[in-house]
């Protein structure tokens, strides 16, 4: 590194000491905090995402945002070339640079892992940083942080995509790494069509089912609202309305991580709402669970949730597929079989993995973090993950695509309108109207309001898939989260030694009982999951499992 480099550092660092006492560290969705302190690590990560662009040649993404959190947090991401979340080898360094004590020190890190990364800092070779941020009101401050760290390497342009969606800038890194055109236009164009050619799809079935037409769509005050009403300007078959798009407090009684975790009806929704299709999405618009107001009670809903949006889409492919391999059957020599798979972490209700697999269907789970489940996903030709939170997609392998594409184009001269063409022209609109980056609760709600319609159901019917499990999530404070390391896809404790044998004894006393504990990645809490036959067992395990905890490690401060 030359010396203009290392004073530029120097000198850019100075001016963003980091806070005195706060250890942040990269987790499941990059740094998150109370705003205030934020601001040092925001201008690090701005450093990360600009050196992550010279290793790698491409464009990155950095996005600021605190997602389902509260209005005063605030947090910073970093978006890989695909689009992806950053690669895991450099979270340690994410980590290193974040909680590095002065600007010496950081410079020190820097060297050595430039050095160890074989990048060269000598400002010939281009790095690009998008920089996109969500509606809270710390964003605007914390992205000029990113700015400066972006350009405290020498030659790296930060580009500001402005206020947009985290799917969005994911999308944009991806399409632009791609050669494509990366604009929030050419994401809602893309959007648009292919919904509309879904549409065109549709088999023409009894749709008496279908119930009202309209979705009513909870935009959490947050970015995803506005953008909804953007988006919903180039869409003519389908009437969205949207509420709480930006006028209350951001994720306040409102948003998909509310009403996940709640199951009540989000404000500005009332009993005049029963009987229809009701959906919402968090701050950052990464997120969508639909619902419907119940008729007995217009303050309580019925959750449909990220597992019953995930078995809609596999149920959907798998059609489709079938479709396909009829075809093939009636060929004869076609020796290429798709793999479909399905990947969920063990907050996915018990219900939904039977049903996944009753279905016949490969069901993976993961730990929680949508990382794991997306590189999971990308190891088969159509992996299909979701969080019961709402936040998942759909991957397609580019072999997959490529083959599809080859089986339309024949289609053509063989059996043009056949149910087979349809059937790879569907599966070739979905590959497009999902975003492949990220899960996108925009993409996400089109896709399932295409795939009610192509089916003819309601919200009702879709619900009727499979009962949920009733289940109930705690979270505890304790002296360290830390203490608790899990193996299995986090559904067994390893240590403190003596947890889980305890949890076994708890659980057994439930019928179908299941229960599980685990630090959480972006709050300082251990959080509980349990689920059994009856709300009331599902609530006195979760209880009893959460005083457990608080037993084996210590009540925290809160
Ligand atoms: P943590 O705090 O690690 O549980 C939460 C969600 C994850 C994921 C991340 C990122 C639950 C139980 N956990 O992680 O699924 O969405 O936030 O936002 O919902
Ligand atoms: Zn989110």
């Amino acid at each position: 590194m030359d010396d203009q480099q290392s004073s530029l550092l120097l000198e850019s660092a100075a001016c963003f000491p980091p806070p005195k006492g706060v250890k942040l560290s990269y987790g499941t969705s990059g740094f998150r905090a109370d705003s205030s302190v934020l601001e040092s690590m925001v201008f690090r990560v701005g450093v990360l995402a600009a050196l992550r662009s010279l290793k790698t040649g491409s464009v990155i993404g950095l996005m600021i945002t605190a997602s389902h959190n509260k209005v005063s947090d605030n947090g910073v991401k970093v978006a890989d070339p695909s689009g992806g979340m950053l690669t895991q080898e450099w979270e340690p360094f994410a980590n290193q640079l974040a909680n590095a004590p002065n600007p010496s020190s950081l410079l020190e890190f820097i060297v050595d892992f430039v050095k160890k990364e074989n990048i060269t800092l000598n400002g010939k070779q281009e790095a690009v940083v998008l920089l996109g941020r969500d509606t809270r009101p710390s964003g605007e401050r914390l992205l000029e942080a990113a700015k400066k760290g972006v350009a405290s390497i020498v030659g790296a342009i930060a580009k500001d995509v402005g206020v947009v969606t985290t799917p969005q800038l994911h999308w944009m890194v991806r399409a632009k790494n791609k050669g494509m055109e990366a604009s929030e236009c050419s994401y809602f164009e893309q959007l648009a069509s292919s919904f509309r050619c879904l549409m065109d799809l549709t088999p023409q079935r009894d749709q008496s089912n279908f119930g009202n037409d309209k979705v009513i769509v909870d935009g959490a005050d947050g970015v995803g609202g506005e953008k909804l009403e953007e988006l919903k300007k180039l869409l003519s078959d389908i009437c969205i309305e949207v509420r709480n798009h930006g006028d209350g407090v951001l994720n306040d009684g409102v948003g998909a991580d509310f009403v996940q975790k709640d199951k009540i009806v989000p404000r500005g929704f009332d009993h005049e709402d029963v009987g229809l299709r009701c959906a919402s999405l968090d701050g950052d618009a990464d997120r969508l669970v639909y619902f419907s107001v119940k008729s007995n009670d217009s303050k309580t809903i019925d959750l449909v949730d990220g597992d019953k949006i995930l078995s809609l889409f596999a149920l959907f492919i798998k059609e489709q597929l079938s479709i396909l391999n009829k075809s093939i059957d009636g060929v004869g020599n076609e020796s290429y079989q798709p793999r479909l798979g399905v990947v969920q972490t063990a907050y996915a209700n018990g219900a939904s993995t039977d049903y996944l697999k009753l279905m016949g269907l490969d069901v993976v789970l993961t730990p929680t973090g949508v990382k794991y489940l997306h590189e999971k996903a990308e190891e088969f030709d159509i992996g299909i993950y979701f969080e019961a939170n709402g936040h998942g997609t759909i991957l397609f392998s580019e072999a997959f695509l490529h083959w599809l594409e080859s089986r339309s184009s024949s289609y053509l001269s063989t059996s043009e309108g056949s149910e087979e063409q349809r059937a790879a022209l569907r599966l070739l609109a979905v590959s497009k109207l999902i975003n492949q980056a990220v899960g996108d609760a925009l993409s996400g709600l089109l896709l399932v309001e295409a795939i009610l319609h192509h089916m003819g159901w309601s919200i009702y019917k879709w619900n009727e898939l499979y009962n949920d499990l009733p289940s109930r999530q705690l979270k505890v404070k304790v002296v360290d989260r830390t203490a608790i390391t899990t193996s299995n896809a986090e559904t067994v404790v390893v240590t403190p030694t003596g947890i889980q044998e305890a949890i076994n004894i708890e659980t057994e006393k439930y019928p179908r009982g299941r229960c599980f504990v685990r630090p959480s990645g972006t709050e300082d809490v251990v959080r509980v999951y349990a689920e059994a036959t009856t709300q009331e067992g599902a609530d006195a395990l979760a209880n009893s499992v959460a005083r457990l905890v608080e037993h084996h490690l210590g009540f925290g401060n809160s």
